[in-house]
């Protein structure tokens, strides 16, 4: 995958405390705490913050672990085993399989389906996006410009029409043509607004109604937002089958560590990250590279 270096710099120095100045330093029980504070401090969460400590205190007693140098491997290793066991393929079949983009406003659902339409284009495979965002004609025509720019067909509704109405003609359209996915915009919405929840429902609904099936649920997030995105992040999935995060905003975020949380927390993978707001600067997640960028120490 692309390399993660240059976009984690900011979260990279979060982990500072494993940087090259303080890997021939001696263990002693101060450590533990720091560890603590330094992964709390880079969004890790809380919970599995204090699990990757207790278990890698058992782990360099194990290995005899004597500097921060052996101890940065296994906890390594650790974060990598944190993240690993999801699959983070995106799930096609259905006739035409729908991928449905639901979130925040402003995190990036628009610009993730644009990068995802131009990828598409590239390894030429068809795709039809669905205007589902009908709340401003402005979020419509946003869309658009991607699908021109991608070069993929746009089914559009009328501003204030029934995003689940636009999405469900998108699947026959798609049907009809024997293209075998459709990419599917929503409009954003706060987590609190229990109406807008109850629209997200209906929407997973009616767009598997048709000749179509909805195959992934993409929650975007944010990775500037932190924490905050965690409660957000719960509220969607309870109002649908969230089946992967999009965490969006790498570059610049100082958050990256947020990733830990969201797995654990939530039990859903971040499948895939987005770097930039140009159309390749989407990547799948890779839990290796990932890690390893995090903990480089001389880039
Ligand atoms: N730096 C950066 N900006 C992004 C990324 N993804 C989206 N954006 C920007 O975030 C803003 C909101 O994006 P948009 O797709 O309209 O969000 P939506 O309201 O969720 O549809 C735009 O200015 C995008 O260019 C990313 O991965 N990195
Ligand atoms: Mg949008």
């Amino acid at each position: 995958m692309a390399n993660f270096s240059r976009q984690l710099s900011n979260t990279r120095k979060k982990f500072s405390l494993f940087g090259s100045t303080s890997q021939s330093r001696l263990l002693d029980e101060s450590i533990w705490v720091e560890i603590e504070e330094t992964l709390i401090g880079a969004d890790v969460g809380v919970a599995v913050s204090l699990k990757i400590v207790e278990d890698l205190k058992s782990r360099s007693k194990h290995y005899g672990a004597s500097s921060i140098r052996e101890l940065t491997e296994i906890l390594k290793d650790q974060l990598k085993e944190t993240l690993s066991g999801f699959d983070l393929t995106l799930a096609d079949g259905g006739a035409p399989a729908v991928w449905l983009f639901v979130g925040a406003n402003g995190v990036g659902k628009t610009t993730t389906i644009g990068k995802l339409a131009y990828r598409a284009q590239r390894s030429s495979s068809s795709v039809v996006l669905a205007a589902g965002d009908t709340f401003r004609a402005a979020a419509t025509e946003q869309l658009e410009l991607w699908a021109q720019r991608a070069g993929v067909h746009i089914v559009k509704g009328a501003e204030g029409a029934d995003p689940s109405s636009v999405i469900f003609d998108a699947t026959e359209f798609a049907h009809a043509r024997g293209v075998p996915l459709v990419i599917a915009d929503t409009a954003g919405r706060l987590h609190t607004k229990k109406n807008l929840m109850e629209e997200l429902s209906k929407i997973q609904r009616v767009a598997g109604k048709g000749p179509g099936t909805v195959k992934e649920i993409l929650l975007v997030m944010d990775s500037t937002t932190g924490q905050n995105g965690l409660v957000q992040a719960s509220q969607f999935a309870e109002a649908v089958d969230v089946t992967g995060i999009v965490l969006t905003k790498l570059d610049g975020s100082a958050r990256g560590g947020i990733i830990f949380a969201i797995q654990d927390e939530l039990g859903i993978p971040v499948k895939l990250v987005g770097v930039g707001e140009d159309l390749e600067d989407l990547v799948p997640f890779d839990a290796g590279a990932f890690v390893d960028a995090l903990f480089e120490t001389n880039a």
